[in-house]
């Protein structure tokens, strides 16, 4: 019985995995269509635009997209988001939106600047004006 609970969460939580990747891979291509138009390999339409190489943590862009968020859920909902809550693409898309001028990663670009020039808003060695042939924004800090 304890197997099966185990197996059961596992599953929901693979679920949740995929879904915030789906929600905010089509939440990013909405609010930046460049992302496909001026992507030559869909580097930023991964999990590592705003996670490290342990997908289980967050670069500096996920850290603070994650922050915000929260905070546009909990004022949506009069109440904190939980650990299975799963978020629209609407509210990603104003996450999105609120920390655009922001620098994240610290390397002289606001995030919406990296976006919408290929180049990865967590990760301050990839930025506007670096040749980066990496497929994904995955780094090794
Ligand atoms: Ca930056
Ligand atoms: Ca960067």
């Amino acid at each position: 019985m304890k197997a099966l609970s185990i197996i059961t969460a596992l599953f929901f939580i693979t679920i949740g995995q995929a879904s915030a990747k789906v929600n905010f891979i089509e939440a990013l291509v909405e609010k930046y269509p460049s992302v496909i138009d001026d992507s030559e390999n869909g580097k930023l339409l991964d999990c590592f635009t705003c996670h490290t190489v342990d997908k289980w943590q967050r670069n500096d862009f996920g850290l603070e997209l994650q922050a915000e968020i929260r905070a546009e859920y909990t004022a949506q909902h009069g109440q904190a988001p939980t650990v299975s809550t799963v978020y629209d693409r609407d509210l990603i898309k104003t996450a999105l939106t609120k920390i655009e001028d922001t620098d994240s990663d610290g390397d002289g670009y606001t995030n919406k600047v990296e976006i919408e020039s290929n180049h990865c808003p967590g990760d301050y060695k990839d930025y506007p004006g670096v040749a980066d042939s990496r497929t994904n924004c995955k780094t090794e800090f």
